[in-house]
């Protein structure tokens, strides 16, 4: 691995959780966060990163699709590959406003996938070069209560959100094979952590949970998520950039499927001996079973054996260890959590659950 890496949607939960690890275990590497700063995207997630580690970070406030700007970046540093984290990642706005899905997520990756083919292999990019694409295991659709998902499993994306990253993966296959960009593809499971948008299940309901409001659980809550705390994907990312094939794809998960009720009884639980409720204050009272999300997934599970065998990846947290870090993290950063609730943010919350 050389050591200019470029990141694309940095300022998001999972890459700038990526961002931070990677500054961390690799003291030689150097990183460009190119981020659009969206609803979703928040420079706060990377303020305190210290001055080591700040001094081998740049930001650069920019779309992905700006191409002239793309070639600026690689004309400036000597990348040693692009991690593409960059999209629009929620299901229900995917359902609301596809749009943004394909301009983002499809139009946004092809135009950093030609601006890589336009710019590797010229004489200021250096021989080691890899475009590490981050997807996700929704691509492949819904399983029933047997199986999982393997790297062979065909595509069947539900979602316009899954359906928009579906494409953007056959694009990166499509580059690999047709020009021999030296690109690979990850197919992660759901991801909890630190710094996520409270749109997602896991901080929507503690911060519900908080301040004492509905926790709407959409249909009869038993469809299952395969849950891995973030900081496990960021290590899985670390290592198939520096050990992973070009055109291969990656399936990344966590082992530890939920019913999504599941998740949020144990977060009721977890909160109420946090918060000192018990009895009929209990934050179990809170429970609202909702309509369902059209299209909604009833499974997904990964079969990560690829990964594990060929690059000796296994995630390092155990989840009922990691989700506890995760609740006391929110409990901790009420403010993080007031500076990304913004006008928008509360106009979202009210137009997704009026009338479920
Ligand atoms: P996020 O919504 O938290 O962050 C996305 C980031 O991309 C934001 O910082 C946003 O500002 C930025 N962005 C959006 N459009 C952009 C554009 N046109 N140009 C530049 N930046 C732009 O998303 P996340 O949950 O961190 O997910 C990151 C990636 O991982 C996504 O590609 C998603 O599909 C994938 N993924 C997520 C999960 C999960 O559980 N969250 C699981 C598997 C895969
Ligand atoms: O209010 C809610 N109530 C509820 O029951 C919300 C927000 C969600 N849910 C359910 C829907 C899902 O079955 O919880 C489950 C998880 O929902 P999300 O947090 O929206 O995640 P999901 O739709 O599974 O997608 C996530 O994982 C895969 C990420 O948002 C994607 O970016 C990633 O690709």
């Amino acid at each position: 691995m050389e050591n200019y890496l470029l990141v694309t949607g940095g300022a998001g939960f999972i890459g700038s959780n990526f961002i931070r690890r990677c500054l961390s275990v690799r003291p030689d590497w150097c990183i460009v966060n190119l981020d659009a700063l969206t609803y979703a995207g928040n420079p706060a997630n990377l303020e305190d990163l210290g001055p080591n580690l700040a001094a081998r970070y740049q930001f650069i406030h920019g779309d992905i699709k700006d191409t002239a700007l793309i070639d600026r970046i690689f004309s400036e540093h000597d990348l040693g590959g692009i991690v593409h984290f960059a999209a629009e990642s929620h299901v229900d706005r995917s359902i609301v406003g596809p749009e943004a899905f394909v301009d983002t997520n499809v139009t946004g990756t092809f135009r950093l996938l030609e601006a890589s083919r336009r710019n590797w292999g010229k004489g200021n990019v250096k021989k080691f070069f890899r475009f590490l694409h981050v997807s996700t295991d929704e691509v492949y659709g819904s399983l029933g209560s047997h199986g999982y998902f393997t790297e062979e499993t065909a595509y069947d994306p539900s979602s316009p959100y899954s359906a928009s990253k579906a494409a953007s993966d056959h694009f990166v296959k499509a580059y690999f094979r047709t020009y021999g960009l030296p690109a690979m593809i990850t197919n992660c499971s759901n991801n909890y952590g630190p710094y996520q948008f409270p749109e997602k299940l896991i901080p929507l309901m503690i911060l519900n949970i908080i301040e004492e409001r509905p926790l709407p659980v959409y249909g009869d809550g038993k469809n299952i998520r395969d849950w891995l705390y973030v900081v496990d994907h960021c290590d899985a990312i670390i290592k198939v950039l520096e050990e992973g094939r070009p055109g291969e794809t990656y399936n990344i998960g966590g082992g530890a499927e939920r019913e999504n009720i599941e998740i949020v009884r144990l977060l009721c639980n977890l909160m109420d001996t946090r918060l000192g409720r018990s009895g009929d204050k209990s934050s179990h009272r809170l429970i609202q079973f909702v309509a369902d999300r059209p299209g909604h997934d009833r499974r997904y599970a990964i079969d990560a054996t690829k990964i594990k065998n060929q690059l000796g990846w296994k995630p390092g947290h155990e989840f009922e260890e990691a989700i506890e870090a995760t609740v006391d993290w929110y409990i901790n950063n009420l403010k993080w959590v007031n500076s990304v609730r913004s006008g928008e943010y509360r106009k979202w919350i009210e137009t997704n659950y009026q009338g479920r």
